[in-house]
């Protein structure tokens, strides 16, 4: 197969979360790709070559040829288009109703849950950093967190919608800023 050029923009650091969650749909997909760091904050050469085709100025950002793409889940939903199942891994569930809870889940986790992001940030996860207790509105939100993982999450089952999805990482590294943390988890959460 021809693969067309494939790159995918990182932070120079490696912490953000959807930039690896798009890492894994690509991997997953196995296609081959490239990645490009830039340095966010200070590297100006780099981010101009940057800046100029990407809509937002944010990581990650897909290009495929001269074609750029900013936003994590709008990636994968490119991604599971241009590059569909069965030839190449299924990022989203079969399913019509699962696969509208998973978009349901991607845009809840990306736009909700700002105290958890804030007081437990990626580098908790990628760099073991520990912050100190979560304040009340962490709290809170941690809560709606655990509540919805355990609903969505059947009974002794790893994924989310009885087959592995994308979804599955976004969700695990929402609550791996908690679980590696050392914050309380339920059991079921952490098996
Ligand atoms: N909703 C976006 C979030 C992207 C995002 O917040 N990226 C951060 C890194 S984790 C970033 O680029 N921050 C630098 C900036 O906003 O200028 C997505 O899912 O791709």
């Amino acid at each position: 197969m021809n693969y067309p050029s494939i790159t995918l923009w990182s932070d120079s650091s490696f912490i953000s979360p959807w930039v690896m969650s798009v890492y894994v749909a690509l991997t997953e997909k196995g296609i081959p790709f490239t990645i490009k760091r830039i340095n966010l904050l200070s590297d100006e050469q780099t981010q101009t070559a940057y800046r100029e085709p990407s809509l937002t100025g944010r990581v990650p950002l897909l290009q495929i040829e001269d074609f750029f793409l900013n936003e994590s889940s709008a990636i994968e939903e490119y991604l599971e288009e241009r590059f569909p199942a069965p030839e190449y891994e299924r990022l989203y569930p079969r399913d019509r109703e699962k696969r509208a809870r998973a978009r349901e889940l991607q845009a809840w986790l990306r736009s909700d849950l700002q105290p958890v992001r804030q007081e437990r940030p990626t580098e908790v996860l990628f760099a073991g950093v520990t912050f100190p207790p979560l304040s009340e509105a962490a709290e809170r939100s941690a809560a709606k967190l655990i509540h919805a993982a355990l609903r969505l999450l059947p009974e002794g089952q790893q994924n989310l919608f009885s087959e592995w999805s994308i979804v599955d990482i976004d969700l695990a590294l929402m609550l791996n800023r908690l679980a590696l943390h050392g914050d309380p988890l339920p059991v079921k959460l952490l098996t």
